[in-house]
């Protein structure tokens, strides 16, 4: 008979079937032994300076690749990473948490162990908040199963999962032989058959139907299906800031992102008349509805995510959310006439000139030399919002906090990027706030050979804070960003003022590969982009009316 796998190395080989080739974290002793079983196995070993930037690695890595894994010690690592797995959980990115954690025996008299905070399970239950399954894999003969329920989970709900090892166990092998199982959920094809029926004559009735497409695209592969629906009824297609590049910016049929009254009135319009709207797996946070000031009339929507799919004001149960699109995009759907909706084209940025560098202008500069194989990884910060009107060429090629906003993202989101898809370059727009939080993750940048282009919006503090409330808790120390290089001792660094300086760090930074390359861009404090000073304005109201 056949020998059963020990708990850990069944895990590493399940990490596989479901596509993982990475993981991020730093080892402690309660998860050393599993360390070593992940450097005898085909897994990489991403090793980070903290445990964050593992997990904003591999938040970005699962965005791309479809699943991505953090591997951590028990509560000081695993603690560093909530944060991120947090983010992680709320825009929808299915991350694996593997902690290590002291042996069953050693927990016999509950004794003060290092690293425990109250007692031994504190840091499940924490996790246990922030995942959608969670497992301590305390007894050998039911591991492999709760190993397949977690990684199931994770898969099927596109959220974060956690998964303990006790330290003890993980070289023990189950008595019992066990099948691996992926379990799928229960769904009802006539519940399917009667929700298409519905929606497919309501899109076929309307005038002025629109698409408004979101994350769930992204993370459920199917941004091919959207292009072949908008192109098959000819319907056209909004998409909100988390969305962002779920279809070709250039796409005849791509009318804009909509975030309410914060984004362009042209888009808005078109979203808030359509007589159908069409949701696909949206999100509706304050963000993407442009703080609440969306005006989406669900009684003329079709609303489809992976938790509902509803039609006007009632609900079909069973029916799953990747079904419902790959059967509406099959669907009998009329052809509409087009309506010309599409943004006019941009005029030409102009020549570089020796003058200052304004917001307004560096993206302008940006945009026109963003390139096919360039994904742009956005931080928290005027780069997110000035980042909003970049123009996108294909799927995946933005990735971004928007939703959670948690300042720290962009460096540590790059590595995962860059070895999730290594055809792909990161530019990294982050402001000086939070680079100043995890851009030292540039030292793996350095170890792992990544040479992403990193663009530090230096403009001397917290100038999105500086919008809804100032005060000297805005202004941070200045840094010399340009010099990080000599500390890692490796790659390209320099600061800029003007436009002219910027498109020659550009266009050097482009040409110098195997390194990262950082461009440190002079702003003034209160310079901004409109999408800044629109959001600023109505939180700031929103602060005074929660007085
Ligand atoms: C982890 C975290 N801490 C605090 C905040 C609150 N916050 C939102 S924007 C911001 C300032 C960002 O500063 P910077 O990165 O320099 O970007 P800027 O707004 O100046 O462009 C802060 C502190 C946050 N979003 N995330
Ligand atoms: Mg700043």
């Amino acid at each position: 008979m056949a020998t059963s796998p020990t708990i850990g190395s069944y895990l590493i080989r399940r990490l596989q079937d479901y596509g993982v080739r990475h993981i991020f974290g730093i080892p402690g002793d309660y998860v050393l032994g599993f360390y070593d079983q992940l450097q005898n196995s085909p897994l990489k070993v991403i090793g980070t300076t903290k445990e964050d930037g593992a997990g904003f690695a591999a938040d970005a890595y699962a965005r791309i690749n479809g699943m991505g894994a953090v591997c951590v010690t028990y509560c000081v690592g695993g603690l560093s990473v909530a944060n991120a797995v947090a983010g992680a959980y709320a825009e929808k990115s299915p991350v694996v948490v593997i902690s290590g954690s002291p042996g069953m025996r050693e927990r016999i008299d509950d004794p003060l162990l290092h690293h425990k905070v109250r007692s031994f399970s504190t840091q499940k239950e924490i996790f246990e908040k922030i995942t959608v399954a969670s497992a301590v894999l305390d007894d050998p003969d039911t591991a492999l199963a709760r190993i397949d329920e977690c990684l199931a989970a994770c898969w099927q709900h596109k959220r974060p999962v956690y998964i303990e090892l006790p330290r003890d166990l993980v070289d023990v092998r189950p008595r019992y032989p066990h099948r691996a199982v992926t379990r799928e959920r229960q769904f009802d094809p006539r519940a399917l058959k009667e929700a298409i029926g519905e929606a497919v004559a309501r899109l076929n009735r309307a005038k002025r139907p629109v698409i408004l497409a979101d994350v769930e695209v992204h993370r459920f592969g199917l941004a091919e299906e959207l292009r072949a629906l908008t192109e098959r009824s000819n319907i056209p297609v909004a998409v909100t800031i988390l969305g962002k590049s779920v279809i070709s910016e250039l796409h005849p049929n791509y009318l804009g992102i909509y975030e309410g009254a914060m984004g362009r009135a042209e888009v808005r319009a078109a979203v808030e008349d359509a007589d159908c709207l069409l949701m696909l797996g949206t999100v509706l946070s304050d963000v993407n509805l442009g703080i609440f000031t969306a005006e989406l009339d669900h009684g003329r929507a079709i609303e489809a995510t992976s938790e509902l799919i509803s039609i006007s004001r009632h609900r079909y149960d069973r029916v799953d959310f990747a079904q419902f699109v790959h059967a509406l995009t099959r669907a009998k759907l009329r052809r509409h006439r087009s309506r010309n909706l599409a943004p006019a084209p941009k005029p030409p940025v102009g020549e570089p000139r020796d003058c200052a560098i304004t917001v307004t202008r560096l993206f302008d500069f940006i945009d026109e030399r963003l390139s096919e194989d360039m994904a742009v990884v956005c931080d928290v910060g005027l780069c997110l919002f000035g980042a909003i009107d970049l123009v996108i060429h294909r799927k995946t090629e933005f990735i971004a906090p928007a939703y959670y906003t948690s300042m720290g993202f962009a460096v540590p989101a790059s590595i995962g990027v860059a070895l999730a898809n290594p055809r792909l370059r990161p530019v990294v727009l982050v402001g000086d706030g939070a680079f100043q939080m995890t851009g030292m993750e540039l030292s793996t940048v350095v170890a792992q050979g990544l040479d992403p282009i990193i663009i530090v919006l230096n403009n001397h503090g917290y100038t999105t804070e500086r919008f809804i409330k100032d005060g000297p808790y805005n202004d941070i120390l200045n840094w010399r960003f340009e010099r990080i290089p000599e500390i890692l001792g490796s790659g390209w660094g320099r600061a800029v003022r003007s436009e002219r300086e910027f498109t020659e760090a550009w266009a050097t930074a482009c040409a110098y590969r195997g390194r990262f390359s950082l461009i440190a861009v002079e702003l003034e404090p209160f310079d901004h982009c409109p999408a800044l000073g629109r959001l600023g304005e109505r939180m700031a109201r929103n602060l005074s009316q929660s007085k």
